[in-house]
């Protein structure tokens, strides 16, 4: 069996530590494309020199030609600009809006049966954009943040009560940025639920918010940081989790910004909820029941989207 082909759109930060992940988790070969010339043939080069240390099997190139993604069995998108300290996700709509354009031209001409996901934000409105340009099916399009959001809570609060990672399980919904809605109900430490923690004394609900707050602005925390871009590892990671559940049909539960087809009464947007990722892309997406004060948040997330959407709408017609 031939092995599958992983395309990478954009080939910076996050593209080239997903070529990275994918070569050293052997998901298949792997082309890496950029605007930039020479950049993605370098780092597809650098990592396949890697590969007789680390011991896997894949076949890197680096290209600046879309014919390169030819079939490619998932996409993965991170082309367009990144926030540097003082800008929101938003301010970036307009220029990632013109790269959507492009990138949606050339999946849809040379890898029309892929599983999508894009990382590019503002997220929510640049997947829904990159659906529309590319014409895609919507379950086989889905953006990443929830995956990478609610594992910035796992780890602030494995790291709060001193337990594994691994043990912790957490989920966030919503929209990807200030108004993602961090469910403590439905986020447990070996099934335990958060509120059930704070009545047995391991932290205070003040302390639990404080969390949550931190999760909020996670992303911001990083860029504060490193002053040059945003985070990358983190994020590459969380990418990589949704396409080996496509490519191995794992059938994972993962928080993912999905298309709505009427589910949370809402329909022609793009919103974080869990959704079953298998071989047929997004199965199914999983309506969860949510509290007066979730379903506030969440609806002020999902008006927060539909703000970008309309903006999207206004600066590129045909979208609307
Ligand atoms: P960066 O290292 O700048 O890489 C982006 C790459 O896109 C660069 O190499 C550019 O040359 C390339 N590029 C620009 N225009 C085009 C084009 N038209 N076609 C092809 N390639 C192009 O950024 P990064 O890798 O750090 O981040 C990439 C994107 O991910 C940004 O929009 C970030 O804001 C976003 N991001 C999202 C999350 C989420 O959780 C959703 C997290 C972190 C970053």
């Amino acid at each position: 069996m031939a092995r599958n082909k992983i395309a990478l759109i954009g080939s910076g930060q996050i593209g080239g530590t997903l070529a990275h992940l994918a070569g050293l988790k052997e998901l298949g070969d792997i082309v890496l494309f950029d605007i930039a010339e020479g950049m993605p043939q370098g780092k597809a080069l650098d990592i396949a020199e890697s590969s007789p240390v680390d011991g896997f099997d894949a076949k890197l190139a680096g290209t600046n030609t879309y014919e390169a993604i030819e079939g490619a069995d998932v996409v993965i998108v991170t082309a367009g600009v990144p926030r540097k300290p003082g800008m929101s996700r938003d301010d970036l709509l307009e220029i990632n809006l013109k790269v959507m354009e492009q990138v949606g031209a050339g999946i849809a001409k040379h890898a029309p049966n892929a599983f999508v996901i894009c990382i590019t934000n503002p997220l929510d409105a640049m997947v829904w954009a990159l659906q529309k340009f590319s014409g895609l099916p919507s379950h086989k399009v889905v953006g990443m943040a929830g995956v990478l959001d609610s594992a910035r809570f796992r780890y602030f609060l494995a790291d709060e009560f001193n337990v594994s990672v691994e043990d912790v399980t957490a989920f966030v919904l919503g929209g990807h940025g200030d108004t993602m809605v961090p469910l403590t109900r439905y986020s447990t430490v070996a099934g335990i639920p958060l509120p059930d923690l704070v009545k047995m004394g391991w932290c205070t609900a003040e302390r639990l918010e404080q969390i949550v707050q931190r999760t909020r602005d996670g992303g911001a925390e990083i860029v504060g940081l490193l002053k040059t871009g945003s985070a990358f590892y983190a994020p590459a990671s969380s990418a990589i989790a949704m396409a080996e559940s496509y490519l191995k049909d794992k059938k994972r539960v993962l928080p993912c910004a999905a298309a709505l087809n009427g589910q949370y009464g809402l329909k022609n947007t793009y919103v974080g909820v869990p959704v079953i990722i298998g071989a047929g892309g997004v199965e199914r997406v999983i309506e969860i029941d949510m509290n007066a004060d979730e379903k506030a948040m969440f609806d002020k997330s999902v008006a927060s989207v539909d703000g970008l959407i309309e903006a999207c709408k206004k600066i590129q017609p045909s979208l609307a």
